[in-house]
């Protein structure tokens, strides 16, 4: 059976509303799933490190017959083919691809945590999550829009969709 999983994409570096394109086109190709939307983009102050710059941060909905690991790996080939090195923690980076809800599940594997962890707690997440999934839940945690009511981050800002030609 098809489960539902969130994806939420973040960048800071090499043109970032150019690499969260690119990663959707990507997650649009994916193999036995099907992207059923995606959120606006919105910018952020880094979390982590100050020294840095500001993120882009966008959701996407998928479809998906992929096992949660096989979901991952899939996530991080998209990460590598984009360029991504992996340095400090919360350092910036061209892409960074998260599971953030796969189904109703609760995953607690040594590569992989489901709900994503921290998700509860930030804003750049939950505000592209509850704009496509008004009503969605965080196992465990309860709802996304009660948790997003509870996070303050006076940096987060909604930007207006980019004018295709
Ligand atoms: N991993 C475990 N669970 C998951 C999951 N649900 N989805 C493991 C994806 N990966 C998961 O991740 C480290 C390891 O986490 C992976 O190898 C995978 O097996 P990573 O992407 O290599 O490293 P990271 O992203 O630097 O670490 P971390 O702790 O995942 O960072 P976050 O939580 O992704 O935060 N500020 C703003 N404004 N916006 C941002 O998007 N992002 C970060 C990174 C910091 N500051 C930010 C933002
Ligand atoms: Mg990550």
């Amino acid at each position: 059976m098809p489960v539902l999983a969130h994806v939420g994409l973040g960048s800071n570096l090499e043109g970032p509303r150019h690499q969260i394109e690119r990663a959707l086109g990507a997650l649009a190709r994916l193999a036995d799933s099907r992207l059923l939307g995606s959120s606006s983009l919105y910018a952020s102050a880094p979390m982590g490190p100050a020294d840095q710059p500001d993120y882009l941060n966008a959701v996407a909905a998928l479809e998906t017959s992929l096992a949660p690991l096989d979901l991952l790996d899939a996530l991080q080939a998209i990460e590598q083919i984009q360029g991504r090195l992996r340095g400090r923690r919360w350092g910036p980076r061209t892409i960074d691809l998260d599971l953030l809800l796969y189904g109703n599940r609760q995953i607690d594997l040594p590569r992989l945590q489901v709900p994503h962890p921290g998700i509860g707690q930030r804003s750049f997440v939950l505000a592209p999550l509850v704009e496509i999934a008004a009503d969605i839940d965080i196992p465990g945690q309860g709802r996304a829009c009660d948790l997003l009511a509870a996070c303050n981050d006076p940096s987060l800002r909604r930007l207006a969709p980019s004018i295709q030609i």
